[in-house]
C-alpha cells in the first residue's frame, strides 16, 4: 500500500507526535453541502449513492475538496447491515429510515442469517477500492458500522425512535431473543468491517449512537459486550499497517473506563463531556475523538474560533487527539462554517504539538 501523504490522523490514534491537531466531521458527506444536495436529486434515493461505487465516491471526496480534512469516511450507512439481511428499508421523506419486516419475535431473529459481506454487501468494498484509487493517499479513508444494540433499535423498533419502547420491552421481557439478535449482530459486523479493511480502509469507527440510553448495567451487557465482541474479531493489521479502531457511544461519557477497556485504539466524545476530564480518566490508554457540540456550527466565525480553542486548551499539549464534532454535522448548518471550523483546529493547535 503507498504512503499516506497526510498521515496526522493515523498518527494522532497511535499517540504519536502530530505537527497539528486531526480534525474531521462526523457525517461530514451530507445534506449542508449543496453539492451533496444536487447529486443525490439527480440519483434518486438515498440507497442508490450508497450502491453506485461510483456516487459514493463523489460524495465521500465532496467535502475534501472544500475543506483540509485530515480523513475521508466512506459515504455509506449503519443500515446497510439490516437491509442485508432482508428487513426491507426504506426511507420516508422527513421521517427518516423505515423497515418493511421489523424483529419482532425469537423466530424472526433465528430467521436471519449473517450476510455475506461479499455478496449483498459487496457495493461496500466495491466502493471502498473506487476510493482508495481516487483518494491517491491524500488522506486516510475511515469505514464504519453500527454497533449490535444501535442496529438492533433501528431493526426492533422498525424506524427511529424516541423512547425505544419496544427494544426495551425485549430487553426487559425476553434478553434471550434480544442476546440472540446482538451476537448475530456482531458476527455480521466483524465480517463487514473485515471485508472493509480488505478493500483497503485505514481505520475503523463504530458509531453506538444510541448506547446511552441504557443504564450502566444496560449499557455494559447488551452493547459494550457485543463491541468487546467485535474488538476482539476484526483484523488489527493489514497492508502492512495497524489498523485503529475508534468506539463511539452517544451520551457515554459517564462510562469512557469502561469502554477503554475493549481494547479499542480511541474512544469518540460528545459535548457533554469535558476534554480534560475525558484525558485525565483514560488518556494513558486510548486516543480520543471530538468533541465540539455540532450546534456551535450555527455561530457566526469567531465564536466558532474561540470555542475550537477552548477544546484545545482542554485536551492540552501533545498527541491523541483527533478534533471532531460530538456528533454528526447538522444539514442547515452553512457550509463556510464547517470550513471555519477545520481551519481554526488546524491554525491552533500548532503551539500544542512543538516539542
Ligand atoms: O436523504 C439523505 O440524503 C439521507 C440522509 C443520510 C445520510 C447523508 C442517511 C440516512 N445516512 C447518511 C450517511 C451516513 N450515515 C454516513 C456517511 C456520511 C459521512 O459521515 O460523511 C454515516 C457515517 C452514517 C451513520 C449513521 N446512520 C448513524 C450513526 C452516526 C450518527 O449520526 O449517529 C445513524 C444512527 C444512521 C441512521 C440514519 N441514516 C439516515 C438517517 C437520516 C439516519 C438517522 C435516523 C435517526 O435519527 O434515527
Amino acid at each position: 500500500m503507498s504512503k499516506l501523504k497526510n498521515d496526522r490522523y493515523l498518527r494522532a490514534l497511535r499517540r504519536e507526535e502530530v505537527d497539528m491537531t486531526p480534525v474531521w466531521m462526523m457525517r461530514q458527506a451530507g445534506r449542508y453541502l449543496p453539492e451533496y444536495r444536487e447529486l443525490r436529486m439527480k440519483a434518486g434515493d438515498f440507497m442508490s449513492v450508497c450502491q453506485s461505487p461510483e456516487l459514493a465516491c463523489e460524495v465521500t471526496l465532496q467535502p475534501l475538496r472544500r475543506f483540509a480534512l485530515d480523513a475521508a469516511i466512506l459515504f455509506s450507512d449503519i443500515l446497510t447491515i439490516p437491509d442485508a439481511m432482508g428487513l426491507g428499508l426504506y426511507f420516508v421523506k422527513g421521517e427518516g429510515p423505515q423497515f418493511a419486516h421489523p424483529i419482532r419475535s425469537l423466530s424472526d431473529v433465528k430467521a436471519l442469517s449473517v450476510p455475506d459481506p461479499l455478496k449483498s454487501l459487496a457495493y461496500v468494498p466495491a466502493a471502498i477500492k473506487t476510493i482508495v484509487r481516487e483518494l491517491d493517499s491524500q488522506v486516510p479513508l475511515i469505514g464504519f458500522s453500527g454497533s449490535p444494540w444501535t442496529l438492533a433499535t433501528y431493526m426492533v423498533e422498525g424506524a427511529s425512535s424516541k423512547q425505544f419502547s419496544k427494544i426495551k420491552k425485549m430487553l426487559f421481557s425476553d434478553p434471550a431473543t434480544l442476546h440472540l439478535l446482538l451476537d448475530k449482530l456482531a458476527l455480521s459486523v466483524i465480517d463487514y468491517l473485515n471485508a472493509q479493511i480488505e478493500a483497503g480502509v485505514d481505520s475503523v469507527m463504530i458509531f453506538d449512537t444510541w448506547g446511552g440510553v441504557l443504564s450502566g448495567d444496560c449499557y455494559k451487557e447488551f452493547s459494550l459486550a457485543y463491541m468487546q465482541k467485535i474488538v476482539e474479531g476484526i483484523h488489527h493489521s493489514a497492508h502492512g499497517q495497524h489498523i485503529p479502531v475508534t468506539l463511539f457511544t452517544k451520551n457515554g461519557g459517564q462510562w469512557l473506563e469502561w469502554i477503554a477497556e475493549t481494547g479499542c485504539d480511541a474512544i469518540g466524545i460528545d459535548w457533554t463531556c469535558d476534554m480534560d476530564d475525558a484525558r485525565r480518566r483514560v488518556g494513558d490508554k486510548v486516543a480520543l475523538q471530538g468533541n465540539m457540540d455540532p450546534s456551535m456550527l450555527y455561530a457566526p466565525a469567531d465564536k466558532i474560533e474561540r470555542e475550537v480553542q477552548r477544546i484545545l486548551n482542554q485536551y492540552g499539549h501533545g498527541s491523541g487527539h483527533v478534533f471532531n464534532l460530538g456528533h454528526g454535522i447538522h444539514q442547515d448548518v452553512p457550509a463556510d462554517h464547517a470550513g471555519v471550523f477545520v481551519d481554526a483546529v488546524h491554525q491552533y493547535s500548532r503551539s500544542y504539538h512543538q516539542t
